[in-house]
């Protein structure tokens, strides 16, 4: 057989069998074995070199000719085949699921969080907020804790390495938002003050289920004339009311703290046991989630308010407590270790 026939019997029978390939994998094993490296074809077009003179440019032509037919006609069945399983000439197939769409969401202290200040700012309340890292004046001394006050040793505090010439400390970790109250009575002076003041707060603590170094506060201020404690336990009730339905009981009892006087601490009835002792409230029946108080007189001076004309009252909320009790979360560790199993629930 001349070189021509088999080039022309190769053609004949790849092309016959291409007309049957159904599947790709099919597809594909037909262009290894008749156009791939070791196909007849290219065995052919390799033995060129060694055919007389004149056999070589005919040869050489059909089969460079049969090559770019083959080419055609396997491009020519791949897209026919892409249009017979999709409907599509693009060959993008309309019948696959479509992708999730990854849509992002607020961290759930976040949420909390602005629901309490929305809460305040129905109120009337602003939110402000300050840095995180404070001076020892702000965070301690403005607030009635003056050096050698126990509860210096209370608030385990971060210290920041800085030293003043004396090669004493100044620079902390805000333990509390209330350097920020502190800071805005101080600028703007004049009463009446309504402001809530959200943010993170550090102590130097051990880590364990209810403890973390870093935690956030949310913590509320009004001065004006004729401040009572009556404003106080009517504004902390409305709070509780909205934030945990009209049906919950609250209690307030007495309780200290530097820069108030008299402080109380405000409880709300259980939400798992209705009050009647269990584990999540450990058998009292209570929930304590905010202290306040009246504004100590102390702190007034300090930023220049007359305590005689003006008072005020001030609280504090423990955020993090919030959502583990709304949503049963027995570890605070849970919000901060980043496993979005956990996230993606809220
Ligand atoms: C609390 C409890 C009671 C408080 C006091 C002040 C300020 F700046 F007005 F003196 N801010 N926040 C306060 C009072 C905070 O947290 C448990």
């Amino acid at each position: 057989m001349t070189e021509m026939s088999v080039l022309e019997n190769l053609k004949q029978k790849a092309l016959g069998e291409l007309e049957t390939i159904e599947s790709a994998e099919a597809l594909e094993a037909w262009r290894v074995t008749y156009l791939g490296k070791k196909s007849e074809l290219v065995a052919v077009l390799r033995s060129l070199g060694s055919l007389p003179v004149e056999e070589r440019k005919d040869v050489g032509g059909q089969a460079n000719a049969v090559r770019e037919e083959l080419e055609a006609a396997l491009e020519a069945r791949e897209e026919s085949m892409a249009e017979k399983f999709t409907g599509d000439p693009l060959g993008i197939d309309i019948t696959l699921p479509g992708r999730p769409w990854l849509a992002g969401r607020l961290h759930p202290v976040t949420r909390i969080i602005n629901e309490i200040t929305d809460i305040f700012s129905s109120l009337g309340f602003s939110t402000v907020e300050g840095p995180e890292i404070e001076l020892d004046r702000y965070n301690f001394d403005a607030l009635n804790i003056p050096k050698e006050h126990p509860a210096r040793d209370t608030m385990q505090t971060f210290w920041m390495d800085d030293v003043d010439e004396k090669g004493e400390r100044h620079k902390l970790l805000r333990t509390h938002t209330s350097p920020m109250q502190v800071r805005f009575m101080e600028k703007y002076k004049e009463p009446p003050f309504r402001i809530i003041v959200p943010g993170r707060v550090y102590r130097y603590e051990a880590t364990d289920a209810s403890h973390l170094p870093m935690f956030h506060q949310v913590e509320g201020l009004l001065v004006d004339k004729d401040v009572t404690f009556a404003d106080l336990k009517g504004t902390l009730y409305e709070f509780a009311r909205r934030f945990f339905g009209p049906t919950r009981k609250v209690r307030f009892r007495c309780d200290f703290f530097p820069f108030v006087e008299p402080g109380v601490e405000m409880a709300i009835e259980c939400g798992s046991c209705s009050g009647a002792g269990c584990r999540v409230c450990g058998d009292t029946g209570w929930l304590e989630i905010l202290g306040a108080g009246m504004v100590h007189p102390n702190v007034l001076k300090g930023v220049g308010i007359d305590p005689e004309i003006y008072t005020g009252f001030a609280f504090g909320i423990g955020v993090e407590r919030l959502p583990m009790l709304r949503y049963g979360v027995d570890d605070i560790r849970l919000f901060y270790s980043n496993d979005l199993r956990f996230l993606r629930q809220f």
